[in-house]
């Protein structure tokens, strides 16, 4: 450490006031790198391999660098009982910024992938309508659409938390089924006035073109509100993973209820009480009852980096960062403790788009060999604050995996071993 540099401490263990970091300029920089970036002779300037002939040219569809191969979905594996049915999970901790590209997006599948032709395909809008509609692939493309940046979070996503015992895995296995894109498609409300919802429909019922034939009920005042049939995802068409040739995006709610594949939604009186918001995806209460139709996802947050089974090399200042979001609004505070929950600081909170999207945050920390807890908090704009994980434990069955929203928190021990814990 160099002895000059004593950044003002704005919570406990060592967090420190980004200002500081600005102010320190290359001595602040220098301390970040262990000096790594002084430039020491000239040999700085030496022309490598890769400059002195041509390299290859331009193709049809990129692919990553192949020094960046390790950035990639973790896969879970086949299902023996359900054929095509699992997940993969969005690498948070290799991901900075806050979109997911295409190709890493979370995948959650209960029949595996339909291999859809969408001049085959149809949509269909029936039920309490004045005039039922049938919509081709292109019939949708010729209406007006809307582009929104929104998260997509599985309701079981981080609910390895709520086991007994802390898994010792990384940010990708326990919270790795949430993802950020930008949706382009058609207002459902265009589509529905189209139709004209007669005076008796209180709810949509959308199902998905998939062998699990996903049902889920929505209400109609939210099918008027937000809701997208989504047909472009980061400005391409979207991937078969997520549901080509159109999904139901359903903006801030639990993933499930976003079916994928569309192809039909019915107008009606109540709910269609289908087998996923019936035997699954309702959340058990610890009287033994459930919870029915709790759609909106909880104000939530996790540090990315450093986050589970990585590695501090040196001691100094590492950026603390990671992502927030909340289905009920956007991302108004988020705090940072480094003493397990005893002292909190207020992270940089990136500017953009926050409302149903990931917000990035930020916040220097100077390490200092110590053990350290490691921990963020989200506030939304509607005041909701994320619980501590007994907190919201206590709230439900022992048994209940969906909707966890508790605070996480990475442990850090002398040797710089970042580690799941329950503090
Ligand atoms: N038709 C259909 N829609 C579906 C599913 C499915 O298996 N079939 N899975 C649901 C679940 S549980 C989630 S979390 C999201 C996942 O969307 P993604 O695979 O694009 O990340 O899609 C939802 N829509
Ligand atoms: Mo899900």
């Amino acid at each position: 450490m160099d002895k000059t540099i004593n950044p003002e401490h704005i919570a406990g263990n060592g967090l420190i006031h980004r200002r500081h970091l600005l102010g320190l300029g290359l001595a602040g920089i220098g301390t970040i790198a262990a000096g790594s970036v002084i430039a020491a002779d000239t040999g700085m300037l030496s022309i490598p391999a890769w400059s002195k002939t041509p390299g290859n040219g331009p193709s049809d569809y990129g692919s990553p660098s192949a020094y960046a191969a390790d950035v990639k979905r973790l896969a879970g594996g086949p299902s023996a009982t359900a054929p095509g049915s699992g997940v993969s999970r969005t690498p948070l901790h290799l991901l900075r910024g806050t979109i997911t590209p295409n190709s890493l997006h979370f995948e959650r599948h209960h029949s595996g992938i339909p291999a859809i032709d969408p001049a085959q395909h149809r949509f269909v809008i029936h039920g309490l309508v004045r005039q039922p509609l049938s919509f081709s692939y292109e019939d949708l493309l010729a209406y007006p659409m809307v582009s929104q940046i929104y998260f997509l979070e599985c309701s079981g996503n981080s609910g390895a938390n709520t086991a007994a015992t802390a898994s010792d895995t990384n940010a990708a296995a326990i919270h790795g089924l949430l993802s950020c894109a930008e949706w382009t498609g058609v207002r459902l409300s265009t589509l529905l006035e189209q139709a004209g919802v007669t005076a008796a429909a209180r709810w949509i019922t959308a199902t998905g073109a998939d062998a699990a034939s996903m049902g889920r009920s929505i209400p109609l005042s939210k099918a008027l509100d937000d809701i997208i049939i989504a047909l472009y995802q980061n400005g391409e068409p979207i991937r078969p993973e997520q549901g080509y040739p159109m999904r139901l995006f359903v903006p801030g709610w639990e993933g499930n209820v976003s079916v994928k594949w569309l192809t039909q939604i019915k107008v009606a009186e109540g709910p269609g009480h289908f087998r996923d918001e019936t035997s699954k995806y309702t959340d058990l209460l610890p009287d033994g009852k459930s919870l029915q139709f709790t759609y909106p996802m909880g104000a939530k947050s996790v540090i990315t980096s450093p986050s589970g089974q990585m590695q501090l090399l040196r001691q100094g200042i590492h950026e603390i960062t990671g992502v927030a979001w909340s289905g009920h609004g956007s991302i108004r505070r988020v705090e940072v403790s480094a003493d397990g929950g005893s002292s909190w600081a207020d992270a940089h909170i990136e500017a953009g788009q926050q409302h149903l999207a990931l917000a990035r945050f930020r916040l220097p920390w100077q390490w200092s060999g110590a053990p350290a807890i490691l921990q963020s908090r989200a506030t939304d704009s509607s005041n909701n604050v994320q619980p501590a994980r007994n907190i919201w434990m206590a709230g439900y069955s022992p048994a209940n995996r969906y909707h966890y929203n508790g605070i996480q928190s990475w442990s850090v021990s002398t040797q710089g071993e970042v580690k799941n814990v329950y503090a």
